[in-house]
């Protein structure tokens, strides 16, 4: 029998096959309705476009093939992008960019479903080609796997209709939070969008961030699409800028997740995981008080951490508060030094996609509550 490449349902089940992303090439993209959103005001990469400095790309990528060799060292198999020129402008019937981004990030396009894994919309124009980058890996998961789904999302035309114009002028701290209490995002209705990111895989339960990145239509598209799971809808007030879910509620083994003490999920929307004997808790705080120069990301990447079954863990190696509670909390903990990779498009868990973890879909969630499902 031809074995099985691709199958995880979640986040911490045993590890086995892994993506790591690369940072070679990636690009500072010009400003685009969609990126206004991230870059925050004071940050030293406002006017800012082009090639990152090649040095940062030397120490990114050192960091990146020293986890590669922790994992390997683990017994994790690990597949590497493929490289493109991602310094090249872009043009559709519907919109130009003058860069790509990059392929450091793949948790951000790939999303690993049961024996699926779907390249995600993406809504930010500059990632709208990165889905290339996996390509040849695809392909070969699919000979290699005769039971593998390569599987792509509508791929989004991305014209001005997306975007909401002049959402980001002039716009204070207090504003955004406002804005991402009221389900007020950049992106519009006009069409499904989602990063794979904002997905929270817990088994037969997909929880989504509604956020910058994701929008109704986006989850809708993945409820149809993922017709024996369940999509739920999230959002976590306290942060103005909601891109992706992995620095804000992290899983770590069956029954316990940790929550962003800044970004916490309402009352109404903990009340699944309260009637299923989950346990949400504060995440300690971050080390540092600033990311890393030129980095998109919070300094809450510290609880970005990468699962690799339920007693093991891989967590920033500078991360000290962040390591001693997983310490506490019973797990072996293996310190991983990346904070040079930050600014290339996240931590551990952004760095690395699911292609194989042991274990099967189990229904976490058996006492449904209704208000966080997508219909
Ligand atoms: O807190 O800046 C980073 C998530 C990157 N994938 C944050 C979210």
């Amino acid at each position: 029998m031809a074995p099985t490449v691709v199958s995880s349902w979640n986040d911490f089940d045993p590890l086995k096959h892994v993506i790591v992303g690369r940072a070679d090439h990636t690009c500072i993209p010009p400003a685009e309705p969609a990126t206004e959103a991230k870059v925050p005001e004071d940050s030293d990469m406002r006017g800012l476009w082009g090639p990152r400095p090649l040095e940062t790309i030397e120490k990114a990528n050192a960091q990146l093939d020293h986890l590669v060799s922790v994992l390997e060292a683990r017994g994790v198999k690990v597949d590497r992008p493929e490289l493109l020129q991602w310094n090249q402008a872009v043009h559709t019937p519907d919109f130009s960019t003058g860069t790509m981004f990059g392929c450091m990030p793949p948790r951000d396009v790939l999303l690993t479903v049961g024996k699926e894994i779907l390249s995600a919309p993406m809504s930010f124009r500059c990632r709208y080609f990165e889905y290339l980058a996996y390509h040849s890996l695809m392909q070969r998961y699919f000979d290699e796997d005769p039971n593998f789904r390569w599987e792509q999302a509508p791929r989004p035309r991305l014209t001005d209709a997306s975007y909401k114009a002049g959402y980001f002028d002039d716009i204070t701290i207090e504003e955004r939070l406002k804005r991402t209490a009221s389900l007020n995002f950049v992106t519009t209705e006009h069409e499904p969008l989602f990063d794979a990111a904002d997905v929270c895989r817990i088994g037969k339960d997909l929880f989504c961030q509604h956020g910058l990145t994701t929008n109704r239509r986006g989850m809708a598209w993945l409820q149809r699409h993922y017709a024996a799971h369940r999509v739920h809808a999230v959002n976590f007030p306290g942060d103005p800028y909601p891109i992706h879910i992995d620095a804000t509620f992290v899983p770590l083994r069956p029954g316990l997740i940790i929550n962003n003490p800044n970004r916490r999920l309402p009352e109404d929307q903990r009340r699944i995981f309260e009637a299923n004997d989950w346990e949400i808790i504060d995440a300690a705080q971050p080390a540092h008080t600033e990311p890393p120069p030129l980095c998109y990301s919070s300094v809450w990447l510290s609880m970005n951490c990468l699962v690799l079954d339920h007693h093991t863990v891989c967590v920033e190696a500078s991360e000290t508060h962040q390591l001693e509670q997983l310490d506490k909390l019973g797990f072996e903990v293996i310190p991983v030094p990346f904070r040079d990779a930050y600014p290339f498009g996240g931590g551990l868990h952004c760095a690395t996609a699911d292609v194989y973890r042991e274990g099967k879909c189990e229904d976490y969630f058996p006492h449904q509550i209704s208000g966080t499902r997508i219909e």
